[in-house]
């Protein structure tokens, strides 16, 4: 299976923008020529004042910076709308599909949208939004939480959303790092027929950090309490603002948003992409990777993002660079699962999407339940799928492609990061003959090179190692908000000279390229990133608990679960309430999805003399692969694993 290999058809390699001669010559350009390259895609952007310099970075400590399309200035909100309205005025931008399909959904033309978006800018400046100040929005997938994000472009401030499923206190810690005086939330979200208290999540985590204001979305008209000089109602705002909003002159390298993802270490970091080079980044990448061009009537395909706009993929993928290519998207409010197994299906005949791009945790959780979900739904509208947030295992990807797309779809399985803005290693559909389970070869001006993990050389040929960036690219991540020394301590001191991934990556002998998942203290669940350092100190915050420590496991359908082992004070009963209370526990401090799988009470962990926790011991014991532990002889008390082994839990 993994051997297979599928050719790209002669109908994608006639029609593509890409075809496999232009991706080779296209993409050794791009890396012999990057100025000359990058100059020509940066015509794309509607740029205000012209940039005078490409690029400039050097990832040396000594001389660490990253700049690019330098005395370039643009606006975003004008690239994603403005500059749409001669040709695309009347063309839908967005579908919103809500939750409930009985429900009626919305549309936004461009003109609407760019109307809503010049109201809502206007919004924020009567509330004492500035250029440079920073938004916090904890919003449900409704159109206002596009029109929120474009908004906060438009006048120049820096949003950083928060996802809805967040806890409050992931809340505020978010809103406390930031330093944001502004909240937009809605009463409630709606997501599987349940509703979110959103507005009372922001209520309690304004009980921990205060905010001057919080504008608030009615989404279900929930009964909720107003907080008088504090809280402003959506509806009224806007009907009280105008639609004349002239967007902010900005720089290329002016600050675009903010958006928090684990790392390895406790607290969540805060990265901080600029305006420029995102958007010349996020718009190619769109393009040569859904190969978005206009059908031979003249119209736009039908392209769906299912990501939510809390993750990275919902900001570069559902608002950003969909927008900047004049789209016509769906935006979908609900779950794949609600109200049954076929809505993905159901929802792409309803709108006759052409292209669409989910994430492995929900197809395998569809594929589960069965095929007639998906063969009782027509799908000939369907074209391209999309896959990312995690490695695509064989069976899902021949699920997607044989049942789903009916072996006429191509799956591009894109590879990227919060931090590298878009997709770095893809196919494209035109060009690239595919291997299921491969992301296959980098983008324009992406340099990967793998390398020997211990040694930090670099592997030439088929080999496997830590997966690094040999050089810049225009949608890398500045910088951590507010601690630039973590930027390059967490990215750049590793293996010097380089952007280190954390992922670990295979080569083959065709030069594609296999993401093997992190190699660093971070699981993917879901498809959504976990520190484990997180978990672990949300464990210790409980009263009872003195130690804790947290893995990976195997997982069928999230693809990794997450195990933790807690060691309680002394005198403490360890009971099935605990560990239910723990559990309960983790769920409050982050948010549901760093629900522990597998919640295991250890007496001891597996230490080292100097008091390092032998994570690989705990990680096979995780996995139920306790035949061979390794080299347990530098434990501290070898007798503690022997207690984990037989006390595993499930
Ligand atoms: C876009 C996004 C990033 C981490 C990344 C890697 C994993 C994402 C993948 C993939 C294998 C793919 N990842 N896409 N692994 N194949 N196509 O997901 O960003 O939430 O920051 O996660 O996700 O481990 O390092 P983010």
């Amino acid at each position: 299976m993994t051997d297979a290999i599928f050719p790209v058809s002669d109908e994608w390699a006639k029609n593509a923008l890409i075809d496999d001669a232009t991706y080779l010559e296209k993409y050794q350009r791009s890396i012999d020529d990057p100025d000359g390259f990058w100059r020509e895609e940066a015509q794309r952007i509607d740029w205000i004042e012209p940039f005078h310099t490409v690029k400039d970075t050097s990832y040396d400590k000594d001389d660490f910076h990253i700049t690019w399309f330098e005395g370039g200035t643009l606006n975003i909100a004008a690239n994603a709308l403005d500059r749409h309205l001669a040709k695309r005025g009347d063309q839908i931008a967005i579908i919103w599909e809500p939750d409930d399909p009985s429900e009626e959904g919305r549309t936004l033309t461009y003109r609407e949208l760019h109307a809503e978006v010049c109201r809502f800018a206007n919004v924020l400046k009567a509330n004492r939004v500035n250029k440079g100040d920073r938004v916090t929005i904890y919003l449900p997938m409704v159109p206002e939480a596009a029109i929120a994000m474009l908004a906060c472009a438009r006048i120049g401030a820096v949003h950083s959303v928060v996802f809805a499923g967040f806890s409050p206190d992931a809340l505020a810690g978010r809103i406390e790092d930031c330093q944001s005086n502004i909240v937009l939330t809605a009463d409630e979200g709606l997501r599987g027929g349940k509703p979110i208290p959103l507005k009372a999540n922001v209520d309690a985590a304004c009980e921990k950090v205060s905010v001057d204001t919080v504008i608030v979305l009615k989404r279900t008209g929930a009964d909720v309490p107003v907080i008088a000089g504090r809280d402003v109602d959506w509806a009224e705002a806007m009907a009280a603002s105008s639609e004349d909003c002239p967007p902010e002159v900005m720089d290329a390298e002016d600050p675009l948003f903010i958006l928090y993802t684990s790392g390895s270490t406790g607290k969540p970091k805060g990265v901080l992409h600029t305006t420029g080079g995102y958007a010349v980044w996020t718009s190619m990448t769109q393009e040569y990777v859904f190969d978005y061009q206009p059908k031979a009537d003249g119209s736009m395909p039908v392209y769906w993002c299912a990501a939510d706009v809390g993750w990275v993929t919902g900001h570069s993928y559902v608002v950003y660079a969909p927008l900047f290519n004049g789209a016509t998207q769906v935006m979908f409010e609900g779950v794949p699962n609600y109200p049954d197994h076929s809505r993905f299906w159901n929802v792409i005949d309803k709108h006759q999407v052409e292209i669409f791009y989910a994430a492995p945790t929900a197809l395998r959780a569809l594929m589960r339940e069965g095929d007639e979900y998906v063969t009782k739904t027509s799908r000939k509208s369907l074209r391209l799928l999309g896959s990312v947030g995690e490695p695509i295992n064989p069976e899902a990807w021949d699920w997607y492609h044989r049942v789903v797309g009916e072996r006429r779809c191509p799956i591009v399985d894109t590879w990227w990061q919060t931090e590298t803005g878009a997709a770095m290693i893809t196919p494209m559909p035109g060009a690239t003959a595919l291997k299921p389970g491969s992301a296959t070869r980098p983008m324009f001006g992406v340099k990967p090179a793998i390398l020997d993990p211990e040694k930090g050389t670099v592997l030439e040929g088929a080999t496997q190692g830590a997966l690094v960036i040999t050089d810049s690219w225009p949608g890398q991540m500045r910088t951590v908000y507010g601690d630039h020394e973590r930027f390059f301590d967490t990215y750049f001191s590793q293996y010097p000279g380089y952007y280190f991934t954390g992922d670990g990556c295979r080569r083959d002998e065709d030069n594609y390229y296999w993401i093997t998942g992190r190699i660093d203290d971070v699981i993917n669940v879901s498809g959504h990133r976990m520190g484990t350092a997180e978990v672990e100190s949300a464990l210790v915050a409980h009263e009872l608990v003195s130690e804790a420590a947290v893995v990976g496991m195997p997982h069928d359908i999230k693809g990794q679960g997450i195990y933790a082992y807690v060691t309680t004070n002394a005198g403490v009963e360890d009971s099935e309430e605990l560990r239910a209370e723990l559990v309960k526990w983790v769920r409050k401090e982050i948010g549901p999805i760093a629900t522990p799988d597998v919640l295991q009470f250890a007496p001891g962990l597996p230490k080292t003399r100097s008091g390092k926790i032998m994570r690989r011991i705990l990680r096979k014991i995780a996995e139920n692969d306790t035949s061979n532990l390794g080299d347990i002889s530098t434990l501290a008390d070898p007798g503690v694993v022997d207690d984990l082994v037989a006390n595993r839990g499930s």
